[in-house]
């Protein structure tokens, strides 16, 4: 089990499928990490049929990556072609953490793969060939489709980037390996959790599967044909949650395939209008985060990510809104282990009627959702999925689609809660679909009221009282509320109390945090936002300063506003 002090087996915390050659965990899968400095070339007006062959490499770049953010391609639109060589043989797996905004990969110059759905996780299996050097190339493509199906809108308001956005794997499958397995906590009380396994490959008739917790625990079980569901007791257990972020370590051995895997017990439910994690009633605090910095772009360095969510964690905040994709792997395992919540959500923002009705956009949106819970289900921190980013959810043709995704969502998993950030606020007609309503409201800032540039907290009061009291006398009266996005711009700097200082931002923020966490109809706030943010250049570009969003409490750089400092104030005086 884990504490929160470091322990010997924190040491491969990041590479923990990686120690393979070690005496005691000989069958497990062995897995190399990809990632460091590959050959590059930068396609500018290349057609989709290029040649493959005639692709010349000439440079090189960082994977993961995002050649955009480098000054030498800063925000130009073309392929990135990334080419790494490698000694392998056999069955393989080859798993890109995720790209942008669409891809091809190619081995030994074939097409093995593609994808089209940015951020969304790439898991290839395939014949390497004889044991002698290949060469795997991926070609990112960062032009923007402006099609209906396409996943990344040129009215987005962030930076679409184009790079390999997260981290390479290589891994060598044994002739019957484990696909996928799913652990759910089903008894806080006595430390009982659900694993569903399914294998792949060659499979027989039974398979035994032993099991060990935390190295210690052991027990022997058989599953037949492909998929197979064990209840299992985790001795000596103990939960997780924000406070106590304990985990437990699971090792499923199948003989000649073994893996392992952090996990937490605990439970996450709705109830009378609450929240509830293991029992107890929860407020959720925090921000609304885009994995994005000036110098990487959607390709956040491991350090950096950190910071980040330390510096959310220690200013007393216990959730973060993935806004607007899903998040890496390296993402959920530090808020597993931070004890950080975490709302993780498929990619989409303000999407109109004829693109939520377009077939294939419709399919795509169904892959990444399907790919994104399958891929981060085991994570404890993950308590909310959500889609679609204010989507046109005030439209009845809408609703059979919103209805197809929370379906698809609660066949893979019942154990979370299903939400979905609406700008429409009342006029929303899809409330009945999920289990947690969340509002994205700008009062005091988009929707401005009054004549005056300085704050006026009657707004915020205002607009806050008004959607609670909605809930409150509506059907839904049993749905907890949060309001999922506030928040004003602040550009650094500017001390002059007016609209755009930081004065206003803190101001607005502390009003709004301090109305929520007093508000027992209330179930949470996430702030917009962490950081600023680059803006699309198709997008809002010409109405953000800069070309940034600014409505971060820290800038792109990650310097606190006054902002920062007021509400971790405010924190700091609530929990004390
Ligand atoms: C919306 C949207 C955010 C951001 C915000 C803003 O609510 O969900 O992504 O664009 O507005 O800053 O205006």
């Amino acid at each position: 089990m884990i504490r929160n002090s470091r322990s010997e087996k924190d040491e491969d915390f990041f590479q923990k499928e990686q120690f393979l050659n070690t005496k005691l965990f000989s069958n497990l899968r062995k897995k190399f990490c990809l990632d460091g400095i590959w050959d590059f070339h930068f396609a500018e007006n290349v057609k989709e049929n290029y040649q493959i062959d005639k692709i010349e490499f000439d440079t090189v770049m960082s994977v993961p990556g995002c050649f955009d953010a480098q000054d030498k391609y800063r925000f130009r639109r073309g392929i990135g072609f990334f080419r790494r060589k490698i000694r392998c043989h056999s069955i393989i797996k080859l798993a890109i953490g995720g790209l942008g905004l669409r891809g091809k990969i190619y081995w030994d110059r074939k097409l093995v793969g593609s994808s089209e759905l940015p951020y969304s996780p790439i898991n290839l299996v395939f014949d390497a060939g004889n044991n002698e050097e290949h060469e795997l190339i991926i070609a990112t493509d960062n032009r923007i489709d402006n099609s209906p199906s396409s996943m990344f809108q040129p009215y987005y308001d962030f930076y679409g980037y184009g790079g390999i956005y997260r981290s390479v794997y290589l891994s060598y499958l044994p002739k019957t390996w484990i696909e996928y397995f799913q652990l759910t906590t089903l008894d806080i009380t006595d430390g009982t959790i659900q694993l569903k396994l399914e294998l792949d490959g060659n499979i027989p008739k039974t398979t035994s599967v032993s099991i060990r917790f935390d190295d210690k625990f052991h027990s022997q079980h058989k599953i037949t044909g492909a998929t197979g569901t064990l209840v299992l007791k985790v001795p000596d257990f103990h939960l997780w949650s924000p406070k106590d972020p304990t985990l437990h370590q699971i090792t499923i051995d199948i003989g000649h395939e073994q893996v392992r895997e952090y996990f937490g017990i605990r439970q996450i439910k709705a109830e009378q209008g609450k929240i509830l994690l293991n029992e107890q009633v929860l407020k959720l605090i925090g921000y609304n985060r885009h994995d994005c910095h000036p110098q990487f772009g959607n390709a956040i360095p491991d350090s950096l990510l950190l910071n980040d969510l330390q510096m959310i964690k220690d200013q007393g905040c216990n959730m973060i809104r993935g806004s607007h994709y899903p998040q890496s792997e390296h993402m959920l395992e530090l808020c597993d282990r931070l004890g950080l919540l975490v709302w993780d959500e498929s990619l989409g923002w303000g999407n109109p009627v004829a693109v939520l009705q377009d077939e294939e956009f419709q399919r795509r949106q169904y892959e990444q959702t399907r790919l994104m819970v399958r891929n981060s289900i085991n994570h404890p921190s993950i308590i909310m999925w959500g889609f679609l980013n204010e989507a046109e959810t005030c439209k009845p043709e809408t609703k059979p689609f919103i209805e197809k995704i929370c379906r698809l969502i609660r066949e893979e998993d019942e154990s979370r809660l299903i939400t979905f950030a609406t700008m429409y606020g009342i006029r929303d007609l899809c409330f009945d679909l999920i289990d947690v309503i969340s509002f994205n409201t700008y009062p005091g800032w988009g929707s401005r009221k009054s004549e005056t540039q300085f704050f006026e907290s009657w707004e915020v009061h205002k607009e806050l009282d008004a959607l609670a009291d909605f809930i409150a006398n509506s059907p839904w009266k049993d749905k907890p509320v949060i309001i999922s996005e506030i928040g004003a711009e602040a550009l650094p700097g500017d001390h002059s109390g007016r609209r755009w200082s930081e004065e206003y931002q803190a101001k607005l923020l502390e009003t709004a945090c301090r109305h929520v966490i007093a508000e027992p109809r209330y179930a949470g706030i996430l702030i917009w936002q962490f950081c600023d943010i680059q803006a699309e250049e198709n997008g809002r570009f010409l109405i953000r300063p800069y070309g940034f969003n600014n409505k971060g409490v820290v800038d792109s750089y990650r310097r606190p506003k006054l902002a920062w400092r007021t509400i971790r104030n405010l924190l700091n005086d609530i929990q004390n």
